[in-house]
């Protein structure tokens, strides 16, 4: 990578590896035998210059043909291309594997010792070549390699919400966006580190355009934004610059999608309506999806947020979601794509988290083939911690995904440290129970073409790419989630730090355990750790600002009352537990017997009211609090261990991170324990909170 002006993130290839290791790794591949025909064949060698460049200190010697003089070496190419790999391989079950999945095996060929790593298609290739070189990065052994990999799920994107033209990330924490629209077909070569990253850890699809694609009815301003924002790309015009984009990224494996406006025949097309049982309408998607194939023909697809937060859908044309979506989706019917369509639609509703499942669950088994139902992880937005949303385990009918967000927007945005890794683990491997117990999200989107996971980007300009330097393990983690979530956030986490940060034992245990322990720390002094969500600070700007805390602001979503807190979304109240298969709904519409981190999510309950072990719910909150500042303290001691033991740069960016954090963490704290004693009129009985300071 161009390090001068950006960093190499986790592809630094600076291994600190011992002799011993480094003579198994030269014996197999200084040399390399490397097919070169399609375009994703060039990527591989050159990632394998690259990588073994920075494990042995020198260049490999690359071979159009099996090397002679070599002791060993490492052959890669499709299974029947080469005799090295032909004669060590069951060519047939190659062949098998997933279109992106490959074999990596440790071999002896002609009497030397090699490694062979091949696949069903050239961009399996490209994965397996990131695997090998993450293990040798690593200092990993290989002598003994026999590694086959498939994805989990089909569908691995990264949804950028970058406003084009104007340079804006909406909730992006590391400067402007890094795709540069005027300059378009113009190519950066960030554009193809970033394709780089995100091969490396298996994604698949990148959408490069915000979600809100017009900001109508917004004064001033934001006017600006709407007449500028990302409807455009579906230009003719435009759509050039998308295709110069796609090709770069299609040599990585990753496809290009748009985010598009539901009322882009008027917009763009002419028409006086979207209607989607208009035929002007639907001849007018397709003929605009044909134009789109002719120039990428492997497209990805839309993404649609129709109805929502001001954005135009087919209820402005009283039609319903499905009928929204599907004309869209019969325009991909010739071609390998579709429309993720967005479950995020609510309105003025008492209760918003019931609104997503009484929406669309009524719809499953309307929507057509073509149509993906993408939906948020937890019924309100990408809170600290939210139940999952009940949708999943709802839709059998219906091609589903599942929305993660890699940006930190109430999670600390760029100043925090919150890595989010175990709580995707906990959304993944929540049990759905449908149709039966041991129906985990994360085996309801698996080996299903049209399904898999989408999570909204946290890429900027920022030399570092993600603003908080930590915060590129979420992007890390986040591929290797989407590829395998099966895989331990603990080896996740791991592996980030070895290749980021090197093989020094105590960096790479301490660095861990930072990251492992931050987001509780985030929930504590954020929540105070039993259920509560979204308190922060809204403002009246285009852009909420959702960092500074402001509990008062969201009555609705704390349910705060001189008699208690918490929601009542219960039986007795918005019944949102009641969406859920049994024995969830049961478990959650009791105090008794919901789980204590969701407890005021679920329950409106006196501020005395006891949890299991005796403590009071009002005490239970001022700990939590408290406790979140202690871990933030923690965490930022650590880290302070490392000085001198990783680069100055990168040690100084973090640290002074972590002192901003450890500021913010106390005025959340102190926020919140001052709106807790307003209405509760309970002293903590520790007596910390200096309540007539707040
Ligand atoms: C892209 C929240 C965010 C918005 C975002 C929206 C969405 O409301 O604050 O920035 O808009 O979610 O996911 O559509």
């Amino acid at each position: 990578m161009a390090s001068e002006r950006y960093d190499s993130c986790w592809l630094r290839y600076e291994a600190s590896i011992d002799d011993e290791r480094l003579e198994s790794y030269r014996r197999r591949c200084l040399h390399v035998y490397a097919s070169d025909g399609a375009p994703e064949l060039g990527v591989v060698r050159e990632e394998l210059r690259r990588g073994l460049e920075g494990v042995f200190g020198r260049e490999p010697h690359l071979w159009h043909h099996p090397p002679r003089s070599a002791d060993g070496f490492l052959a890669v190419g499709l299974p029947d291309e080469m005799r090295p790999i032909t004669e060590s391989v069951d060519v047939e079950f190659v062949r098998s594997l997933d279109d992106d999945g490959y074999l990596i095996r440790a071999v002896e060929w002609e009497e030397s010792d090699c490694l062979v790593l091949t696949a069903p298609t050239d961009t399996g290739l490209v994965y397996g070549t990131f695997h090998l070189l993450r293990l040798l990065a690593t200092g990993e052994p290989i002598d003994d390699l026999e590694i086959v990999e498939e994805p989990a799920n089909a569908e691995r994107i990264v949804n950028h919400w970058d406003n084009p033209f104007r340079g804006l990330v909406e909730r992006g924490y590391a400067g402007q966006s890094i795709f540069d629209w005027e300059r378009l077909p113009q190519l950066d070569e960030r554009y193809a580190d970033y394709a780089r990253l995100l091969a490396s850890v298996g994604l698949n699809g990148l959408c490069v355009n915000n979600v809100n694609t017009k900001i109508p009815g917004r004064e001033g301003a934001n006017e600006v934004v709407s007449q500028q924002a990302g409807w455009q790309l579906l230009e003719s015009a435009n759509l050039e610059k998308v295709a110069a984009l796609a090709a770069l990224f299609r040599r990585y494996g990753v496809r290009l999608y748009l985010s598009v406006n539901y009322a882009s025949p008027m917009l763009i097309g002419g028409l006086d309506t979207a209607d989607p049982l208009e035929p002007a309408v639907e001849e007018w998607w397709a003929e605009k999806v044909a134009e789109v194939y002719d120039l990428i023909p492997d497209f990805g697809g839309f993404v649609v947020k129709a109805d929502s937060e001001g954005q135009t859908g087919p209820y402005d044309y009283g039609r319903d979601h499905a009928e929204g979506a599907n004309v869209i989706g019969r325009a991909f019917e010739p071609y390998d794509g579709r429309v993720w369509w967005r479950a995020f639609v609510y309105s003025d509703h008492e209760d918003r988290a019931v609104q997503a499942y009484e929406t669309f669950e009524p719809l499953d088994g309307a929507f057509d083939d073509n149509v993906t139902l993408q939906i948020k992880n937890g019924p309100i937005d990408f809170q600290q911690r939210e139940p999952v949303s009940t949708l999943f385990g709802a839709m059998p009918e219906t091609a589903l995904g599942c929305e993660l967000q890699i940006t930190q927007e109430y999670t600390g945005q760029g100043v925090h440290a919150c890595y989010l890794v175990p709580q995707w683990k906990e959304i993944l491997e929540f049990d759905t129970h449908a149709p039966v117990e041991g129906s985990r999200v994360a085996d309801l989107l698996a080996d299903t073409p049209g399904q898999g996971i989408a999570g909204v980007g946290v890429v900027g300009d920022d030399p570092n790419w993600t603003g908080h330097y930590l915060a590129q393990a979420n992007l890390y983690g986040f591929g290797r989630l989407c590829w395998d979530p099966d895989l331990e956030s603990e080896t996740i986490t791991d592996e980030w730090v070895a290749l980021t940060f090197g093989t020094d034992p105590e960096v790479r245990e301490t660095v861990s355990r930072i990251l492992l322990d931050s987001w509780q720390a985030a929930i504590d002094y954020h929540t105070g750790g039993i259920g509560l969500i979204h308190m922060m600070y809204n403002g009246e700007t285009a852009l909420e600002n959702h960092y500074d805390p402001s509990p008062e602001e969201w009555p609705e979503y704390t349910g705060v009352s001189e008699d208690g807190i918490g929601v009542d979304r219960s039986s007795s109240g918005s019944d949102y537990a009641g969406q859920y298969r049994e024995p969830l709904a049961s478990r959650y519409d009791s105090p008794e017997t919901c789980p204590e981190e969701l407890l005021l999510f679920f329950h409106h309950l006196p501020w005395e009211y006891e949890l299991a072990d005796g403590t009071t719910v009002i005490q239970r909150l001022y700990d939590g609090c408290f406790d979140g500042v202690e871990r933030v303290r923690v965490l930022r001691q650590r880290w302070r261990s490392l000085e001198g033991r990783i680069d100055e740069r990168r040690y100084r960016h973090v640290a002074e991170r972590f002192d901003e954090h450890a500021h913010q963490a106390v005025r959340w704290r102190d926020t919140l324990c001052a709106f807790f004693y307003e209405y509760s009129e309970i002293p903590d009985e520790a007596g910390r909170i200096p309540i007539e300071e707040c």
